[in-house]
């Protein structure tokens, strides 16, 4: 039950498992990770695809020659396994050329050179059938605020989005697109922040209907939020293209720990949402499920493998603990306790008018506040059935 097949979908970043572990403090405590090899294991792992950025295979200013010997070897490698490439992004963030960003830098030599790289890299990801392309825009900000207009940076930023996105659509590669927002680092301060201003960004594009959000753990942990809430509200809108799972302890710098390994109610409740829709009815989400984790920086190989495998049997663990609690009678009692199907019923009749309601004496003249101010909805009780679920106690 807790073996992964393809069938889970599980996809891991090239750049997780592969991460050398140099950071701002210590250089890096683990070898370079061939790709080739990380394909295999992940393969003997259980795991159904793998996502790159363009530099994570071919270095940054490869020649044609290094890109084709190394792309042929990549393709072997997925043809041997039968792992997919479900998602594809850019690199526009190592090289000292993206410093002030690359959709919005204030150089915009450097806007056209960002558009170049990631339309080279749009015709690779439509080559090897990847069907989502994620933009993380780690240095799209600024420390200093009257250095950048933040209003120019947006506007930069949609004719980015929008002009790439048209270009998608002219040559038929049915790729989407999903912005991945984070509040800051490497950036001071990051523009789009949130799960909630990628959405309203994209509302205001002239291609957003191919374009939807990649939201991850630890990004909106960084900013407080709830990821579950914001992934049902990104569900909602109809825009949860992809996601990126991992573990965050707090408003602190970026940990990418392993999934559930840090708020483990939030990441029981999220697998509860995804797998099966909300309580009330709703979508699932069908994507894949995408891990964006670093192995501890004190891990040897073996530590990374294991790291690997983790991510996964977690999941799965989270996901058999959330058809247990769905499925409990009790549960299903302290459900319609709390009234969370009840939440689905429009708050006026058919075809009732505001006059009408206003005519309803039983809405307001008749109605005994104090009484329905009384109820209890026993949410407690229902987190705690949840908390026993999810410890293997129920
Ligand atoms: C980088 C970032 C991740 C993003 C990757 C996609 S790159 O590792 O920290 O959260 O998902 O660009
Ligand atoms: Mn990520
Ligand atoms: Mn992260
Ligand atoms: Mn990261």
């Amino acid at each position: 039950m807790v073996q992964p097949t393809r069938d889970d979908h599980f996809s891991f970043g090239l750049w997780t498992v592969g991460w050398p572990a140099a950071d701002p403090f210590g250089t890096a405590t683990r070898p370079w990770l061939d790709p080739v090899e990380s394909v295999h294991r992940l393969s003997d792992l259980g795991a159904w695809g793998v996502t790159f950025h363009d530099d994570d295979l071919l270095p940054f200013g490869s020649t044609p020659d290094e890109r084709s010997r190394i792309l042929t070897r990549f393709r072997a490698a997925l043809d041997e396994t039968g792992l997919v490439v479900p998602m594809m992004t850019t690199n526009t963030f190592t090289h000292p050329v993206f410093k002030d960003g690359a959709f919005t830098s204030n150089d915009r030599g450097v806007r056209r050179f960002a558009l170049r790289k990631i339309l080279r890299n749009l015709d690779l990801a439509a080559e090897l059938g990847a069907s989502t392309y994620v933009f993380w825009g780690g240095r799209e900000g600024a420390e200093v605020d009257s250095g950048k207009d933040i209003r120019a940076a947006l506007d930069r930023y949609r004719e980015g989005i929008d002009t790439l996105a048209a270009y998608v659509k002219e040559q038929g590669y049915g790729i989407r697109f999903a912005i991945e927002p984070k509040p800051n680092e490497p950036r001071g301060d990051i523009l789009l922040p949130t799960l909630g201003h990628a959405l309203a960004f994209i509302a205001g594009l002239e291609h957003g209907d191919i374009v939807g959000v990649n939201p991850e753990v630890g990004h909106e942990q960084m900013a407080g939020l709830n990821y579950s809430a914001g992934i049902a509200q990104a569900l909602w809108a109809g825009k949860l293209f992809h996601l990126d799972l991992n573990g965050q302890r707090g408003i602190k710098y970026d940990q990418d720990l392993i999934f559930g390994h840090g708020d483990l109610i939030n990441a029981f409740s999220l697998v509860d949402l995804i797998e099966h829709g909300a309580p009330g009815g709703g979508p699932a989400y069908d994507g894949p499920r995408h891990f964006d984790y670093k192995p501890l920086r004190t891990e040897d190989v073996t530590g990374v493998w294991d790291s690997a495998a983790a991510n996964m049997r977690t999941y799965l663990l989270l996901k058999e603990r959330a058809a247990a609690f769905r499925a409990d009678p009790e549960v299903q009692a302290a459900l319609a306790t709390a009234g969370v199907a009840e939440l689905s019923t429009p708050t006026l009749n058919p075809g009732e008018t505001l006059a009408d309601l206003a005519a309803d004496r039983t809405a307001f003249e008749d109605y005994d506040a104090d009484k329905a101010g009384e109820r209890g909805y026993g949410f407690g009780k229902l987190n705690q059935l949840a908390v026993e679920h999810l410890m293997g106690a129920r």
